[in-house]
């Protein structure tokens, strides 16, 4: 795991963006963001358990576990979102990127490999990408049904005063 602010320079999203300023796992905590790296699957069995995690998933984001449409689904993560309830990554396997506001609405890029886990709090934008690499393999945890729902920011804009919810992406 690494964290840094996004250097919010245009360019494929996969390359790094760094600009060089590091982010702590302090700071992450202040969001409400919880770092965790767990080599261990009993550690995450345990740790689903204790915070009421009833159901999970397993996804490869990658050209070959997802043939044409992955240009098309990284661009979708990519689209700054929120979801509902507080959910969990474990990666198992590449590389990739969370992209978490921070405060002051700056992008904190949040680097994941193997073994990393990651707790994002309910309503906090963030949006995802894998690297160069074009290879993720996750677990993702839900505390409840999978809720593939996701509030994108730029719908809720557009919308002024229309609540939020009304606009839906199918993140399935
Ligand atoms: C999300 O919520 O943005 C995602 O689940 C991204 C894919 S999981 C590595
Ligand atoms: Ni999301």
């Amino acid at each position: 795991m690494k964290a840094y602010i996004f250097d919010n320079s245009p360019g494929d999203q996969r390359l790094p963006h760094d600009s060089g300023r590091a982010v702590s796992i302090n700071e992450l905590n202040k969001l409400g963001v919880l770092f965790l790296y767990l080599p261990e699957m009993d550690d995450v069995d345990k740790l689903a358990a204790e915070r009421g995690y009833k159901n999970r998933d397993e996804i490869t984001i990658s050209p070959a576990a997802m043939g044409a449409v992955y240009k098309d689904k990284v661009k979708t993560f990519f689209d700054e979102h929120l979801h509902e309830d507080e959910e969990i990554r474990y990666i198992r396997g590449g590389q990739g990127y969370f992209d978490i506001r921070s405060k002051e609405d700056d992008w904190i890029r949040i680097k994941l490999e193997k073994d990393d886990l990651l707790i994002l709090p309910a309503g906090i934008y963030h949006r995802f990408t894998t690297d160069e690499s074009n290879y993720m393999h996750a677990i993702r945890l839900f505390k409840d049904e999978p809720k593939w729902t996701a509030l994108n920011r730029a719908g809720c804009a557009s919308l002024g005063s229309i609540k939020c919810d009304l606009v839906e992406a199918m993140y399935n």
